[in-house]
């Protein structure tokens, strides 16, 4: 059966740029998401996040009618599921969104659909999903959908993009797709095959959920081996930014870089994953999520000891100077602020300072709430102007530029080393 009609649902980071690649493709995309606000958004042929060329390519679906947005289930002949997985408190994946979504659509699943999920999931979540599908699906006697002879297709084929560029690594990129049973994989790999450049890897839906927790998770554990050598250079006065960059001119050395710890809701999330599942085998994968959620920790204990020491030099009491936090976003050149290490950094610092700390985001307009009675958003020029200390958080383009010679004037403290 071909796919006429696409369902999407959960319209966040990665559902509506999917949805809006589909619909772009002509085909006849059905979103659903349960915030009202958000329906409402699209439904305008507006957007509710920030991702370059994403604006043009919903107003454009929606105007020509390849794209509207429900807060209830619809009919499709294929359903993909992005919602959320976070974390709980006690490091435990929730999965209550993926269930609420699979027993939504349950009620209007017929015979030969397709259902993907593409949200970051612990090992087993696929199969579980069929089971809560199936679950609602019983009094309507449907064969067992872990089977072949099952009526549907379900499928787990997981978001491979990188924030900021999601537009065109979403056709570019390579996919994995994990079927239940092997027709659910081809199928699956039919339906990415309307806009897909990138190749298509087939194997089950276990080997393809470990290999999303797997791709991150390397990444985290990469990321906290130049976070670990920076905290070892400091003591040993040594440039890490030098270190690595020679480090890396070996032909089988290549290290990441050092920052003020690891942000985003996935490198951060997923890794935990892993852990939850098997707490005795993944002793390196949890080493370095701690090393990482302490680099923040150690970047404020840094602040406070070279602040210490300039108030000794020049006789100030603490709330006597200013202090300007280059960056807020987790990542470069990017507004999004979730799970930024940077937010982290800055609330320590304005609760110690007692009120004289700034923040510079050329990508934000207005300070997050946790921030905004304790902290003020300035300009570049300004926080230039007027500080004693400059922290560098985010390596933004627009910082790169700012004139070396200006800034080596001031104190400066730079977690990312773009002026070191
Ligand atoms: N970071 C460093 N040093 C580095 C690289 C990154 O400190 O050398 C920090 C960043 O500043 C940021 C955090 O790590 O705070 C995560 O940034 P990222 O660029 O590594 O990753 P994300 O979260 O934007 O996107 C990742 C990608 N995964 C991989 O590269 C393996 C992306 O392809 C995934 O689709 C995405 O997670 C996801 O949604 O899972």
């Amino acid at each position: 059966m071909s796919f006429e009609i696409i369902s999407v649902i959960g319209f966040g980071y990665i559902g509506l740029p999917i949805a809006a690649v589909f619909a772009s493709y002509k085909k006849q995309v059905v979103g659903i998401d349960v915030n009202q606000y958000i329906v409402d958004v699209i439904n305008q042929g507006r957007i509710h996040i920030v991702e370059p060329e994403l604006d043009i390519i919903v107003k454009k679906a929606v105007e020509e009618g390849y794209l509207k947005v429900f807060t209830k289930p619809q009919n499709a002949d294929a359903y993909i599921i992005a919602v959320p997985t976070p974390l709980k408190d006690n490091k435990k994946p929730d999965l209550t969104y993926v269930r609420a979504a699979a027993e939504s659509i349950a009620l209007v699943l017929k015979k030969g659909d397709l259902v993907v999920l593409e949200s970051t999931s612990p090992i087993g979540t696929t199969e579980q999903l069929t089971r809560w599908m199936a679950n609602i699906r019983v009094d309507l006697t449907f064969p067992n959908q872990m089977s072949s002879d099952s009526d549907i297709d379900v499928a787990y084929c997981p978001e491979r993009v990188m924030p900021g560029q999601i537009m065109s690594e979403l056709i570019k990129n390579d996919r994995v797709i994990g079927g239940i049973t092997r027709k659910s994989s081809l199928r699956a790999k039919e339906l990415y095959s309307i806009f897909l450049e990138g190749k298509c890897f087939i194997t089950n839906a276990r080997t393809a959920e470990m290999c999303k927790l797997t791709e991150n998770s390397f990444r985290d554990v990469n990321i906290a081996f130049a976070n670990e050598l920076s905290l070892l250079c400091d003591k040993q006065k040594i440039n890490v930014w030098e270190l690595i960059k020679i480090a890396n001119c070996h032909p089988r050395v290549n290290i990441l870089q050092p920052g003020p710890g690891v942000g985003g809701h996935c490198i951060a999330v997923d890794p935990w994953f892993i852990v939850a599942q098997n707490s005795q085998h993944s002793r390196l994968i949890r080493t370095a999520r701690l090393v990482n959620d302490y680099k923040p920790i150690w970047v404020f204990n840094q602040v406070k000891s070279i602040v210490k020491n300039f108030l000794n030099e020049k006789e100030k009491k603490i709330n006597e100077i200013k202090i300007s936090c280059f960056g807020l976003s987790f990542k470069a050149n990017i507004d999004d602020l979730r799970e930024s290490p940077a937010i982290h950094i800055v609330k320590k610092i304005a609760n110690w300072n007692q009120g004289k700390t700034y923040v510079v985001e050329p990508h934000i307009r207005k300070l997050p709430s946790s921030l905004l009675d304790i902290s003020e958003l300035i300009s570049i020029e300004k926080a230039i102007d007027i500080s004693d200390i400059i922290l560098m958080l985010v390596d933004h383009d627009i910082f790169k530029n700012i004139n070396n010679l200006v800034v080596s004037k001031k104190i400066v403290i730079d977690t990312r080393g773009v002026w070191c």
